[in-house]
This record gives structure tokens, sequence and C-alpha cells, in this order.
């Protein structure tokens, strides 16, 4: 078992489409997250010779990551998100150790014109974070503009430029910043045009064990972020063939 539970709540479905982004405090199984970790050392081990391929490809480095691509429990949660029709886009290690430095606001690309068409990250954080530790923060109702491009350094110059004036186009509400906190084994799942920063991670704390999965629908040009060798194209996992063609 890779999940305490299957798929979703009708009301955890409406979060992430309403806030664009849903944590799932706990779904991991104590099994997953044994293997998870063991795996995420496996690829941090591997990034002494290369320090990006094992990260930015990580399911074509273990044989474990790779295995929970087309996993029935992921596969469940990733068409509970999305509808039957997805694709594969990306699997990349986001192991933090102590002193790393975060990363700024940002939002990612897909079918930026064509609203119908999903792209979802499940984010795995094995052994969580707090809001100033290595902490995801989002900004609910942000992914709803579809903007490929939304860029900050931090939280002031988000507020002063792109969320300036900005509301939630369903509830009028101000955008605002929210900090998560994620208990271990916790599933986060966030679509991809969301605006989203991680806080540093604290010099004294432990490793932050982090995966992410990408899924889309297909049908529009494929996403810088599709990172997906020819060799694997071509030999995916079991069960996994369906989901790699680019449309
Ligand atoms: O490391 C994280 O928690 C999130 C990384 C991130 O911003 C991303 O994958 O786009």
């Amino acid at each position: 078992m890779l999940f305490t539970e299957n798929g979703f709540t009708q009301s955890e479905k409406a979060t992430l489409d309403s806030d664009g982004h849903v944590l799932l405090p706990r779904r991991l199984t104590p099994e997953a997250q044994t293997q998870l970790i063991e795996a995420l050392a496996d690829i941090e081990a591997q990034t002494t010779g290369d320090p990006v391929a094992p990260r930015h490809y990580s399911a074509e480095h273990n044989a474990f990551l790779a295995s929970l691509i087309a996993h029935p429990q992921m596969l469940a949660l990733a068409q509970a998100a999305l509808g039957p029709e997805i694709r594969f886009d990306h699997c990349v290690a986001l192991n933090r150790a102590g002193g790393d430095r975060g990363i700024g606001w940002h939002s990612h690309d897909y079918a930026e014109d064509r609203s119908e068409l999903g792209f979802v990250r499940i984010f795995f954080y094995v052994n969580g974070f707090s809001q100033n530790d290595g902490g995801l923060k989002a900004v609910p109702g942000s992914q709803l503009f579809r903007d490929p491009k939304i860029s900050a350094p931090n939280d002031d110059a988000l507020r002063a430029g792109w969320l300036a004036g900005k509301v939630h186009p369903s509830t009028g509400k101000p955008l605002e910043i929210v900090g998560l906190d994620a208990p271990e084994g916790s599933v986060v799942l966030m679509h991809t045009h969301a605006a989203h920063a991680v806080t540093p991670r604290q010099p004294e704390s432990p490793m932050r064990w982090c995966v992410v999965y990408a899924y889309r629908n297909p049908g529009a040009p494929v996403s810088r972020a599709r990172w997906i060798t020819p060799e694997f194209e071509k030999n995916p996992p079991p069960g996994a063939a369906w989901l790699m063609p680019e449309q």
C-alpha cells in the first residue's frame, strides 16, 4: 500500500480546485515512507557523480520510484484530480538538506489558454516540514489566472508585485500567501499554475525527504518541465506505457 486512503474525498477535490493545492496529512503508509526514504537516499548518493540527472529524472535512477508512476493508488489519485485521460510528466527529487535556501515564488507552464487541460504535481513530503523549515507556501486562487511566469524573490516582492490588487476569481476575496505545516507522510497536490515558494531549511534540521510526481491531461504542447528521456519512454516500467506518450 502506498496511501492510507484511496483517491480523494469530494471536499479534498473542491479544495484543490478552489485553492490550487490540497494537503493530505499522513496519507503515505509507514512502509511507503520507509521505502521512499531509502529510494531518496539512493538518489542523493548518485548525485555525487552527476548533481542534476538523478534529481531531475529520479524515476530513471531508482526502481522503487519508477514503480510508483503507474501504482494503482497513484493513478487513482491523479485521475481523481484530472479525469481518466492522463500522461506522466516528471518525477523529481526535492530533498533539501539543513541550510538549504529554499526557493522563491514561481509558477509553471502548461496549456495557458485551455483551462479544461489540467496539470497537477503530487508531492510526497515523506518526513514533513514546518512553515519556517523547508516549508511550502502557496497563494490560494493564484492557479486560476493560469500565469506560467509568476516570479518574486520573497513575500514582500510578491505582495507588491503580482499579488497587488488581485482577488480570487470565485470568492472575490483578496489573494493572500499561506504557509503550510505538513506532518510526516504528507501528500500535497498542486495545480501547475499555482504560485508557490519554499522557506529555507534550518541549518540544524535533518534532510527534508521529498519527491514530486507530475501528471497532466494530454492535448497541448508539452510543458518545459517534461523530463523523460527517450530511452525511458521506449522502456517504461510495467503498466506505465500508456502514460508515456507526449499526446
Ligand atoms: O521543494 C518543494 O517543496 C517544492 C519545490 C518546487 O517549488 C517545485 O517543485 O516547483
